[in-house]
């Protein structure tokens, strides 16, 4: 058979001029798209030793693996660029900004960013069941509010737990019956340095990690400054983090709500003087 396309009928078609269209063109329409992030193999390691290095780090500020089991946080990592400043490069990749830039707005806020371990040895974790990112929430937008960036720093495969999607569930209130999770959940395999990149409304989940490594992986969620973060951000880093305007704006100093009529007043005295 040709390869040519045929169709009849059609006078409007999506116009796609590059791999951010492709992702864009895939987020509005499956809610899932995978980008490549773009880096060296030398980057990708600085990347992994970094996510190793955040890993420890946390785990000795929050009392120790077991003391974090016990409240389900030791396969997660709060806020890994606290502990490594150099995973704060993950949040801020360029093609990942074009791509929330054209999904959300150029104005998008940093909400989360979480080291995720799908532990080895098929163990349970607390990304393995059908969620959203933007959880308890059964409301379907007529724009994306939220989207967030799954960075792989290992390869992700069906045997090491890759990220399971129900595709177009963005679109859907409720979460789909056991018939169609079934039918139509779709594995994403992806490359060491790829993004997975998800309508936040989209169901996912983790599937199970059947090797004996652990799978990593760096999750970013961008929403609209409307929503709050998971960290107050500002309150956490200080207000003497970053001068870098734009960094500020990401990170949610721009967003802060006020704790006064004076303090509302003097955001509205800056706001009308810029
Ligand atoms: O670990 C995964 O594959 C999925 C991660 C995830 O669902 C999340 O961080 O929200």
């Amino acid at each position: 058979m040709s390869s040519k396309e045929r169709y009849y009928g059609i006078s409007e078609r999506v116009d796609v001029a590059d791999a951010c269209d492709e992702a864009v063109e895939s987020l509005k329409t499956l809610g899932y798209a995978i980008v490549d992030g773009g880096y060296s193999a030398e980057e990708l390691e600085v990347f992994s030793v970094a996510f190793d290095a955040a890993r420890r780090a946390a785990h000795r500020a929050g009392g120790g693996v077991d003391a974090l089991r016990l409240i389900e946080e030791h396969n997660t990592v709060r806020l890994p660029f606290y502990y490594d400043a150099r995973l704060l490069q993950l949040a801020r990749n360029a093609r990942i900004q074009k791509v929330v830039s054209q999904i959300l707005a150029k104005y998008h806020v940093l909400s989360q960013q979480n080291g995720v371990i799908n532990p080895a040895g098929a163990k349970e974790y607390n990304q393995g069941a059908w969620h959203r990112d933007l959880p308890y929430q059964h409301v379907v937008f007529s724009r994306p509010l939220a989207i967030n960036a799954l960075f792989c720093i290992d390869e992700f495969t069906e045997t090491n737990g890759a990220t399971m999607v129900l595709p177009a569930t963005h679109k859907q209130e409720a979460f789909p019956s056991s018939h169609f999770v079934a039918k139509a959940a779709k594995q994403i395999v992806a490359p060491a340095g790829s993004y997975i990149v998800l309508d936040c409304m989209v169901y996912h989940t983790g599937s199970t990690n059947r090797t004996m490594t652990d799978r990593r992986a760096v999750n970013h969620v961008y929403t609209s400054p409307i929503l709050r973060q998971q960290i107050d951000l500002p309150r956490f880093l200080g207000n003497n983090y970053t001068r870098d305007p734009e960094l500020r704006r990401l990170l949610g100093y721009e967003v802060a709500t006020p704790s006064s009529v004076e303090e509302y007043f003097a955001g509205r005295r800056r706001k009308l003087k810029s």
